[in-house]
């Protein structure tokens, strides 16, 4: 599973709030390996700096949970990823049928 998603950060590992400043959407290309969702700049930079990528911009989905984010209204098509690390993320993915596949695909690889 692969595809371009915005991604905004809710809490950092252990749980604690993400900081204002820190707290915006950035767009990534996501690529799922390995339980492994790795978050590249754009799709040219796959396979590109994977050492960097997996210490700074992964995020392990072993005993991670991705919800449908109902209770979010500011974008569509959005889903919570809670990691094992307490670690929240919202995702906006492209529609609801992409959507569907990213929350299905994380929680069931
Ligand atoms: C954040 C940015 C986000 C916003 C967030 C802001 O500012 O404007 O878009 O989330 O609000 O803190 P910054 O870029 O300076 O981190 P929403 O789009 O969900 O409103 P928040 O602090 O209420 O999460």
């Amino acid at each position: 599973k692969k595809g371009y998603v915005l991604k905004k950060c809710c809490l950092e590992p252990g749980g604690k709030k993400t900081p204002l400043g820190k707290r915006g959407w950035k767009m990534f290309y996501a690529t799922l390996r390995d339980m492994v969702l790795f978050l590249h700049k754009d799709e040219h930079s796959v396979g590109k700096n994977q050492l960097y990528n997996s210490l700074h911009n992964a995020v392990h989905i072993h005993h991670c949970l991705a919800t449908m984010a109902v209770d979010y209204r500011k974008k569509r098509h959005v889903f919570r990823l809670q990691s094992a690390d307490q670690a929240e993320y919202l995702f906006q993915t492209a529609d609801s049928a992409d959507l569907v596949d990213w929350v299905n695909t994380i929680n069931f690889v």
